[in-house]
């Protein structure tokens, strides 16, 4: 190789380094030392991050672009350490989160003869196969002068459009081999390109008029509305137009749940307001939604929404959300902010924007009442002193000592379900979750993303016993880089959220669903706290719901990482205005309010 030239290593670090990337999480192995040397050579300007498990570096790239709103990269080997990633790679694909993941391959000159940790079967080196359905694209240079090629593309696809994770899948030898003497410039490809498309001027028009003359309007966001960085127009038209903005999980945070006009989470576990709002609005704006099951009640009319005869405005940057599940009065493809941007400005030329506005005052004193209704139905979980701590009381605590700028980072799992209902968020951030794959273990592992991207707020993990136990190492992460994280195990014994559904569905057939002593057939549990200590991390005991903040806000002002054990009940299941169907075996009932039938 002639002195001048990069290898292809060189070149996907050089490239990173001029995306601006500045963490590369991952895990070695025989197939990727290659491009860990390049790494080795520029650690001056990015970072390399080893963990304990691939997946938990895929969950971390995940959580760190969904708090730092631009992309990091990780790093496997061949055969099982990138067998360990399509879980972090499934889960950001459904959720639309880009990270850049570079998995070593077998070398080209061993393609087809079954060496070590080779997929060769079907097909030679064949780990793009595993990941085709996981991920946005793969690809696959087999020269080292494919390499730039590659990497530009590869940033490019994961970037435009609706954003997702891409594979570049490197064999070991193009590591090394030479590319090219000089990696592509993001000027001169990647970084002009925008995908911010407005929507059709008619249908800017037509949904306005919509909305003018609407009677009972809702607007419903999504994350597009958070990733499209939206947040400010939205609330801008919302104010303007005096519109109530419910959300779906993914949405939560979008707009400040304590504006006036937040109407709250639309869901199997919504509260009144939100699903009552919603099923009962004449046109709704759904902005970057997808409208899926756990959204909408699944799809069972008049729970969460009632399409038609509500008229629905669909605008999504992905045509192919449009009108999946619902039909569309309008739909419109369009990045949000810009739609967004189109609106404001054509309702400046509007007259009588006032009036519209305020003869909105009818529906919003209606949806306070039904806000009113429901506050008074939840309000004694709220105060409830019991041990094993009541988990609406749990979810209440933990955001009670959560500062404005926490991020908290929901696990899979009920706890899931009880934080989306009962925390207040403040900011896009501030409540972050997996809505699309629901890997556990993503916030067991994402919280330490979280940490890399915003090293001076608080992070927290609420996550269950079974997540965390699947994903212990993440301890061993924390003390290695004085990450000051906070993890709050949502001990419930079980794997809770499944025993549920076999109690509620199946006449409380158990099994496999929760953790027992084989003598005593107590609940089991290793102990959180002193596994935590072992690592060399800050580990206490909580049983009594009272102490709960006050443990949470110590943990988070020691700046240290710590482990808190929470005893929570498990017997309950947050109960909200919808419904969820498991097809075949019915369907459950609202926990308040009933069917709407207009
Ligand atoms: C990797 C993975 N395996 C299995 C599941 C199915 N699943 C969803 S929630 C859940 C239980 C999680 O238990 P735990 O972490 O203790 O949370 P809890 O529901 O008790 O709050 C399981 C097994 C999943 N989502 N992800
Ligand atoms: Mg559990």
């Amino acid at each position: 190789m002639s002195s001048n030239m990069l290898n292809g290593g060189q070149v996907i670090v050089d490239y990173l380094i001029r995306e601006n990337v500045r963490y590369v999480f991952g895990l070695c192995g025989h197939g990727n030392i290659g491009f860990i040397d390049a790494l080795h050579e520029r650690s001056g300007e990015i970072k390399t991050i080893s963990v304990h498990h691939e997946s938990v570096a895929g969950f971390m790239a995940d959580v760190f672009y969904r708090v730092a709103g631009r992309p990091s990269a990780t790093f496997t080997s061949c055969g099982p350490g990138s067998a360990n990633l399509p879980i972090a790679l499934a889960n950001s694909y459904l959720d639309s989160v880009p990270f850049l993941a570079v998995t070593g391959n077998v070398p080209t000159s061993q393609f087809n003869r079954g060496a070590f940790q080779e997929l060769y079967r079907q097909y030679q080196a064949d780990f793009p196969s595993t990941v085709r359905a996981y991920c946005k694209r793969v690809f696959q240079p087999t020269r080292g002068d494919m390499v730039p090629l590659a990497i530009r593309q590869a940033w490019k696809t994961m970037m435009t459009g609706r954003p997702g994770p891409v594979v570049l899948d490197v064999p070991f030898d193009i590591f090394k081999e030479a590319a090219t003497e000089e990696a592509p410039r993001p000027e001169h490809w990647n970084s002009g390109i925008s995908c911010r498309c407005g929507a059709d001027p008619e249908g800017v028009t037509r949904a306005l008029d919509m909305l003018l003359a609407a009677e009972r309007p809702v607007i419903l966001v999504g994350q597009g509305v958070k990733y499209s960085g939206a947040g400010a127009d939205l609330l801008r038209l919302a104010e303007r137009l005096r519109i109530p903005v419910a959300w779906s999980a993914s949405g939560t945070g979008a707009i400040d749940s304590h504006h006036p006009l937040a109407l709250g989470l639309v869901a199997r576990n919504g509260p009144y307001q939100a699903n009552h709002g919603a099923r009962t609005a004449d046109v709704l704006l759904a902005l970057g939604v997808r409208f899926d099951d756990r959204t909408s009640s699944s799809w069972l009319p008049g729970y969460s929404f009632t399409i038609p005869p509500t008229r629905l405005i669909h605008v999504d940057i992905d045509p192919d959300e449009i009108a999946r599940n619902y039909p569309v009065a309008l739909g419109l493809m369009a990045d949000v902010r810009t739609f967004l941007r189109q609106l404001l400005t054509e309702l400046d030329d509007r007259p009588d924007v006032e009036i519209a506005a305020n003869a909105r005052a009818k529906w919003l004193d209606t949806i306070e009442g039904y806000r009113k209704q429901w506050d008074a139905f939840i309000a004694p979980g709220r105060i409830d002193d019991s041990t094993p701590i009541h988990p609406q009381r749990a979810a209440h605590e933990i955001d009670k000592a959560l500062p404005e700028n926490a991020i908290l980072v929901s696990d899979i799992g009920v706890h899931h379900n009880w934080l989306i209902q009962f925390c207040n968020p403040r900011r896009p951030d501030s409540l972050i979750g997996s809505m699309g794959f629901g890997p556990m273990g993503f916030g067991v592992a994402g919280v330490l993303g979280a940490q890399f991207a915003a090293p001076n707020r608080p992070c927290v993990s609420v996550c269950g016993d079974g997540a965390f136990f699947m994903h212990a190492s993440v301890l061993g992460t924390a003390v290695e880089y004085k990450l000051p994280v906070v993890w709050v195990v949502w001990n419930n014994f079980a794997y809770a959220s499944i025993r549920g559904l076999q109690r509620g569905y199946l006449g409380g057939r158990e099994l496999a669903t929760d953790f027992r002593h084989p003598e005593t057939g107590a609940p089991y549990n290793p102990d959180f706290a002193a596994m935590a200590r072992s690592a060399g991390i800050d580990g206490i005991n909580v049983d009594r719901a009272g102490d709960l903040s006050d443990a949470l806000r110590a943990a988070i002002a020691a700046q240290r990482p710590c482990l808190i054990n929470a005893n929570i009940g498990a017997d309950k299941n947050p109960g909200g205005a919808g419904v969820w169907e498991l097809p075949g075996l019915g369907q459950s009932q609202p926990a308040f309010g009933g069917r709407y039938q207009p």
